[in-house]
């Protein structure tokens, strides 16, 4: 024993100086939510693409350090719902901030204008607890100079603890913002083993996986109406003894008009969906995938409790 042995205050352990937390990513659609989850994790849990509405639960990520760990909370969009799917979304959302020790509400800075809406903003003001960082997106599409009055402006409004610019695209500011967060974290347990990424089930990446390719192949309200349930999920031997995935997935659109077009002519775009599908799902998992699609019917299933509760996570 030396003079050089850390000392610890009084009454505290190594153990007890362990912080964690959740923390959840809320924002308006299409702002980069799950873009910066992704970054966050240096993994592709959520899907992204161009298109407002993309993510539709809550999709949690966790980061475990020596000192801490984090689980992060990324959210559907916030907007003014129009049918039953849409208001789960919502209430989806409002939910993971409530349960939040530190909120991280995203705005995309290179959208003219953008105004915080008024109910977000007094959802905020109601949560007296958790710790709210404004997070400035997409800085790489604007000109700096363009931020300081940004930045300004906020925080005369004080309504946020800190005012953080970040490209969730190229990863500028996001290390400055995990740094932030970290300071904002209670004391706390390890909730999950170090190792964990995400609580999330295979099954759910998968089904995520065929919506991102519907959402980037298909236009208009075709891929908002659809849902993808993974129905069969098996390890097989293949002839030379190699293992497959073999997924069976059904894609649910709610009219006959949009199967038609999701199937295209001789089955051309669900080919394609399965495709590019395929070759993300063999990178996430790290084998050979055989992935079989089907297009059916359920008639107005976003607009329908019990469907929407058949076809599996949205309502919790
Ligand atoms: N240039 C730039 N594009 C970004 C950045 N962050 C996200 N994007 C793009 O913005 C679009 C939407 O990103 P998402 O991460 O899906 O946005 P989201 O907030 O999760 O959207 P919803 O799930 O629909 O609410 C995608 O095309 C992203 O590539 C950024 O920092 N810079
Ligand atoms: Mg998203």
């Amino acid at each position: 024993m030396t003079e050089n042995q850390p000392q610890e205050s009084e009454g505290s352990s190594g153990e007890q100086d362990f912080r964690s937390g959740y923390v959840s990513i809320i924002g308006a659609p299409n702002v980069g939510k799950s873009t910066l989850l992704n970054t966050i994790l240096g993994q592709k849990l959520a899907i992204v693409t161009p298109k407002p509405q993309t993510t539709r639960n809550q999709i949690r990520g966790i980061v475990t350090t020596d000192t801490h760990q984090i689980i992060f909370v990324d959210t559907p969009g916030l907007m003014d719902p129009k049918y039953l799917l849409q208001s789960e979304m919502v209430r989806t959302a409002y939910g993971a901030m409530r349960d939040a020790d530190v909120i991280l509400l995203v705005v995309d800075v290179s959208r003219q204008n953008e105004a915080i809406a008024t109910e977000i903003i007094e959802q905020i003001q109601r949560l007296k607890k958790a710790n709210k960082m404004l997070i400035l997106n997409k800085i790489d599409l604007v000109d700096k100079r363009t931020l300081l009055p940004l930045i300004e402006d906020f925080n005369e409004k004080s309504l946020f603890d800190e005012i953080v610019p970040i490209s969730a695209k190229t990863g500028d500011g996001v290390s400055s913002l995990l740094e932030q967060v970290a300071t904002f974290l209670p004391s706390g347990p390890l909730y999950y083993p170090e190792d964990q990424l995400s609580d999330l089930p295979e099954r759910f990446f998968i089904s995520e996986t065929v919506r991102e390719k519907l959402l980037l192949i298909t236009k208009r309200e075709v891929p908002y109406s659809c849902a993808v349930v993974v129905e069969e999920f098996e390890k097989r031997k293949r002839r030379n003894s190699d293992e497959i995935l073999y997924i069976r997935a059904i894609i649910y659109a709610e009219k006959q008009t949009q199967k038609q077009i999701i199937i295209g002519k001789g089955g051309n775009i669900v080919k394609r969906v399965g495709e590019l599908a395929r070759l993300d799902i063999e990178k996430f998992m790290e084998m050979p995938v055989y992935l079989e699609l089907y297009v059916t019917v359920k008639t107005n299933w976003r607009r329908d409790r019990s469907k929407l509760k058949e076809l599996g996570g949205f309502l919790e």
